[in-house]
């Protein structure tokens, strides 16, 4: 937990030292401690005693706001997450998606089959290397993190028949496919949300994940007051499992944003396709940003 997560618990500070307190005289007699009378606390070595501190409490200033407790979704199904005036979020969780001997055969063949690489991002000016390997599908290509990933139509087989299985489930259809290659625990992906004006309104975005679990994060979107703090936002892991098919929905992009963090524990690699529709950038827009709203002219 973070540090400001943790301080938003506690209110109060350690008192002033308190003087010490008079024994009664004449309480001892022949050495031994006098009874009713609190015994000073035992001190380990010599010296002076000092007289302990407490703890004293004040009211709060401002109200103490509780930080939410993350939310653990494991349950297959329909799950509406928020309702705000962008809309409904929802995500579809479907573990078992794909039976076991199927995702092992299909984990294999594209670990060792699909064109991996590490692809270089821009962080305000500063170049920096994907802490993932990464492929992309897609008549159109797909810019993000002020990078782009070239068009490439040369779908593996395997990935088109699982498109189909996938749109069937989801009732979607999709013509782009990233996928994400997390060699061990220290690969991951940031806070992000899929919001890019190339993917359309609310974009619906089906991911597969193959081989070892990892925990996909979710954490909403704090209201404009709080100037971008996200300690007191709802959150949300869902731990993807080995052929588990996980669908974003509706509001999901404008309202949440997603990670996969780092683990500290050891990891074996995992494969995650998305699946997502890209349309032509509008024009004159920026590839790779997010499309801004712009009132219409009188
Ligand atoms: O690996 C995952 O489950 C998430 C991938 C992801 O967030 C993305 O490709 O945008």
């Amino acid at each position: 937990m973070s540090d400001k997560r943790q301080r938003a618990r506690v209110q109060g500070s350690w008192a002033k030292q308190l003087p010490k307190p008079s024994i009664p005289t004449g309480a001892v007699s022949n050495n031994q401690q006098p009874r009713n009378v609190n015994p000073a606390p035992s001190s380990w070595g010599c010296g002076p005693q000092k007289t302990p501190k407490t703890f004293e409490f004040h009211q709060p200033t401002k109200p103490v706001r509780d930080v939410p407790p993350e939310n653990v979704m494991e349950q297959a199904g329909d799950h509406e997450i928020s309702n705000g005036p962008s809309g409904v979020s929802r995500l579809r969780l479907l573990p078992g998606f794909l039976p076991p001997e199927e995702a092992d055969w299909m984990f294999s063949k594209l670990l060792a089959e699909l064109p991996w690489s590490q692809k270089t991002n821009y962080r305000q000016g500063e170049a920096y290397e994907e802490p993932r390997l990464t492929c992309w599908y897609g008549e159109l290509p797909y810019t993000y993190a002020r990078s782009t990933m070239a068009a490439n139509t040369q779908w593996h087989p395997l990935l088109l028949t699982l498109r189909e299985a996938v749109e069937q489930v989801s009732g979607c259809s999709f013509n782009s496919l990233l996928c994400n290659l997390y060699r061990d625990g220290h690969d991951s992906i940031g806070w992000h949300s899929d919001n890019e004006a190339a993917l359309g309104t609310k974009p619906t975005i089906a991911s597969v994940s193959l081989g070892d679990t990892r925990v996909f994060s979710l954490r909403k979107q704090p209201p404009p007051e709080e100037n971008g703090d996200y300690t007191y936002v709802e959150r949300i892991r869902v731990p993807l499992s080995h052929g588990t098919l996980l669908v974003m929905d509706g509001a999901t992009q404008d309202d949440w944003q997603h990670q996969v963090a780092k683990e500290y524990h050891d990891r074996g690699p995992r494969i995650n396709l998305t699946f997502r529709t890209m349309y032509l950038e509008p024009e004159g827009h920026r590839p790779g940003t997010k499309l801004r709203f712009t009132p219409s002219q009188p």
